[in-house]
């Protein structure tokens, strides 16, 4: 009982230490900034923060070319297809008239993620290019346009739900296909935002006029997702960095509001909205806006100091920056499932989610290669999920041969770089009374078998921290992938030491 005390004290001091030390708030008066100071508390939130590993989905028109026109490779993201020059913007507005994925198979899908042990999942109803995955009734660009009809976001939304798998909505603000953003108007009359979303200013009255209409689509068009689809759990939105958007800060706050309003519980990230200032993800004031961070695209924290003990999750692709299908994947380095794990439980080690990204090709495969990711991914999850879901930060320090995640008093050391002598030198904390007590581990296991570990004394340094050596034994040295050793520390008096040291030999 005193044990657990102690941990938890010092786990206390080690989370929420870092929370408070780390943030350095101004105090500027602003009306649409963060709403709430400090995280989430509620159990939807709870609920998020233990996911662990997600999966982001993004599919739409790009998947046709998927990078490829004519003969023309494009090292572009494939969904950036429209804007890269290979194709023309009439043909690629065209290329719904042919989206037909007789393949698609939205329970197949799902329990590919169940398997891989995804807990949310994120997907995208329309990219940039405005072409919408379900029946918007706000637009003619819809799937029910095309020649599969059926509605795409509907059925994943119910297959991915009736796996135990969390949906969120990816929706972007940009829109390259409604007349009061820009596109479809010829270039010349680019009156406000480029591709990138790079801010003009509206040159006329009627520009004004237009971009209030767009602003209307796009609430009309996030109420309908809600509306349609109850059992999503959050919104993911891109695009928010677009120019005129950042500027309607009072207008997309209270959007945010009425959306909040109508789904108890909505989970809505950083890139939605941006203060009176500007500011996106963090307000003037140092403050979080909205439930988690999303600035982490593609790159993970260094340390904790990086995510000001916010919730945060980071997106991966698995080529460098392929997000749709892109047929030709020798572009770029293409991550192995072992980076992959390793990515998976440095997130974890530091409070947040990972999500790894699939581009499904026009026909509705996943691909070979995601397919071999999901399984590898998958049977790791196996073996070592405990070390993921669930998890947080550990009492103890991060240290050379991996990453440490703690769920109570079960602390969990994934070996991403196995040492060469096949030591893992593990630096304990020291005691809360360290006058009378030391730090020992009590119990360690290796997941992949449950077996114990053999624990050799290792050093005490001279500010007193002890090192215990944990040996791998010889079945886990050829190990290729991540292993994961389950620990529990406990305090002892130091007049006992010597006996624990004796007992380990
Ligand atoms: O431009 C998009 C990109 O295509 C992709 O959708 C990613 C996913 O997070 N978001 C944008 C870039 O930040």
């Amino acid at each position: 009982m005193k044990k657990n005390l102690l941990l938890i004290v010092l786990f206390t001091l080690v989370l929420f230490g870092n929370v408070h030390a780390q943030k350095q708030r101004a105090s500027v008066p602003l009306k649409h900034g963060a709403h709430r100071i400090g995280v989430r508390t509620d159990s939807e939130m709870q609920r998020w923060r233990e996911h662990g590993l997600g999966q982001f989905i993004h599919w739409g028109v790009y998947a046709i070319p998927g990078g490829q026109w004519n003969g023309k490779t494009s090292t572009y993201a494939a969904e950036w297809f429209r804007s890269s020059g290979l194709i023309t913007k009439e043909e690629y507005d065209n290329l719904y008239k042919q989206f037909n994925p007789v393949n698609f198979d939205a329970k197949a899908w799902a329990k590919q993620a169940k398997q891989m042990g995804t807990k949310y999942m994120i997907f995208t109803t329309k990219h940039h290019d405005g072409f919408c995955l379900w029946p918007s009734k706000y637009t003619d660009y819809t799937i029910a346009n095309s020649p599969y009809k059926k509605d795409i976001v509907g059925e994943v939304v119910d297959a991915y739900t009736a796996e135990g798998i969390d949906v969120h909505l990816y929706f972007s603000i940009i829109d390259w296909s409604h007349p009061g953003y820009q596109s479809g108007l010829p270039k010349e009359e680019f009156l406000r935002n480029d591709d990138w979303g790079n801010y003009r200013p509206f040159k006329t009255e009627s520009d004004s006029i237009r971009y209030q209409s767009f602003k209307e689509f796009t609430r009309n068009q996030l109420i309908e997702l809600l509306t349609e689809y109850p059992k999503i759990k959050g919104l993911w939105f891109d695009g928010s960095w677009d120019g005129a958007w950042m500027k309607e800060a009072e207008w997309v706050d209270n959007l945010g509001k009425e959306l909040r309003n109508m789904h108890p519980g909505l989970i809505i990230g950083s890139r939605f909205r941006a203060d009176e200032n500007g500011q996106r993800h963090i307000d003037t004031n140092g403050d979080l806006i909205d439930d988690y961070d999303q600035r982490f695209e593609r790159n993970l924290p260094a340390s904790l100091d990086e995510v000001r003990g916010n919730d945060w999750d980071c997106v991966m692709t698995i080529p460098e920056n392929q997000w749709g299908y892109h047929h030709d994947w020798s572009l770029s380095y293409v991550k192995t499932p072992f980076d992959l794990v390793e990515m998976l439980v440095r997130a974890n080690a530091l409070n947040g989610n990972l999500v790894i990204n699939f581009g499904p090709d026009g026909e509705g495969n996943i691909r070979q290669e995601e397919t071999h990711i999901a399984g590898e991914i998958g049977n790791w999850m196996k073996v070592n999920g405990e070390a993921v879901y669930g998890v947080h930060n550990s009492i103890l320090e991060k240290q050379d041969w991996g990453y440490i995640t703690q769920r109570n008093d079960d602390i969990y050391l994934t070996v991403v770089n196995k040492p060469m002598n096949n030591l893992v030198r593990v630096k304990l904390p020291r005691a809360k009374n360290s006058r009378e007590n030391v730090t020992v581990i009590d119990k360690a296991v290796f997941l992949i078998d449950g077996k114990p570990a053999r624990i050799k004394e290792g050093l005490r340094d001279k500010l007193g921290y002890d090192y215990y050596d944990i040996v791998i034994p010889e079945s886990l040295q050829k190990q290729t992938m991540p292993f994961v050793i389950k620990i529990n520390l406990k305090e002892i008096s130091r007049g006992d030491r010597a006996a624990y040291q004796q007992a380990l030999t």
